[in-house]
């Protein structure tokens, strides 16, 4: 059974993530764990599955949120991990989602650094992983297959700092538009850390705000707004030539 876990703010690996689990078997267990309350579960799986993580690149790292690998537990479960990020670079991402899931007792069989689009600058990624990179994710995908049905869960090599310093966000100053709020409270509920306060309205705490942007994405009437355009042009003049993608078994 193909189960298929993943944490995404603004839904991009979400659906980057669904369309490779695809490539790996029919029957797919999707399991979201953006929310805290999904967080708080332990979700556990035997060495007959085969589990497919991904996860958004923020800062070059996973998301800093408690519990985003504590959450789940291996049983020397194979385990494909994939790094979705937005043209700029994955750093220490997959050697650190390597070392943390093999701590929770899953065997890296193979991983991933897959582009998608940027969340503040939507022209690096823009409608990627494309057919091109779609027919490569599937020689990969095979070729991991194989190694599993060989009963071969030799663990995958990842460049990068396996246990890099955490690094601290500084929060994107958002604004919320209060005549157009409707008080529906679901930046409230969604907010992947609960950095949202709700008592007549909502409000940022902006204690331990990831930037994920979820917040903005979930709003029904789209009243939260940020501005990060010096962020977008830098991102831009600097990683604007598409990257390749990178294959690991
Ligand atoms: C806070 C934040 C930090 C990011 N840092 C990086 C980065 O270091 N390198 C990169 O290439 N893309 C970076 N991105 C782009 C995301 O990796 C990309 O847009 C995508 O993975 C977000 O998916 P999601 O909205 O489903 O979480 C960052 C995006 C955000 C929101
Ligand atoms: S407040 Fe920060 S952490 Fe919470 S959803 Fe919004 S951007 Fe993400
Ligand atoms: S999601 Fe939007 S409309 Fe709903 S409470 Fe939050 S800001 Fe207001």
């Amino acid at each position: 059974m193909i189960k298929s876990v993943y944490f995404s703010g603004t839904g991009k690996t979400e659906d980057c993530i669904k369309k490779i689990s695809k490539l790996f078997g029919e029957n797919i267990n999707y399991i979201d764990i953006t929310s805290k309350s999904q967080r708080e579960n332990n979700f556990e799986f035997n060495k007959d599955d085969i589990v497919v993580v991904g996860m958004p690149v923020y800062a070059g790292q996973i998301p800093a949120v408690e519990r985003i690998t504590d959450c789940i537990k291996g049983n020397n479960t194979p385990c494909i991990i994939i790094a979705c990020y937005g043209n700029r670079h994955y750093d220490d991402s997959l050697a650190q989602m390597k070392n943390l899931l093999e701590y929770r007792g899953f065997k890296v069989v193979g991983g991933a650094a897959v582009i998608i689009e940027h969340t503040f600058a939507e022209s690096l990624g823009k409608n990627r992983p494309d057919e091109n990179d779609m027919a490569e994710i599937k020689v990969w995908a095979n070729n991991v297959i194989e190694k599993i049905k060989k009963g071969d869960i030799s663990s995958t090599d990842f460049p990068g700092n396996p246990n890099p310093e955490p690094k601290k966000s500084i929060p994107v100053p958002k604004t919320i538009n209060y005549e157009e709020c409707i008080k529906c409270g679901t930046c409230y509920k969604e907010c992947p850390i609960s950095d949202i306060k709700f008592d007549d309205k909502p409000e940022f705490k902006n204690e331990n705000c990831i930037n994920c942007m979820r917040c903005v994405s979930v709003c029904p009437k789209k009243c939260i707004s940020y501005d990060c355009s010096p962020l977008t042009k830098r991102l831009i003049d600097n990683f604007s030539e598409p990257r390749k993608l990178e294959l690991f078994v």
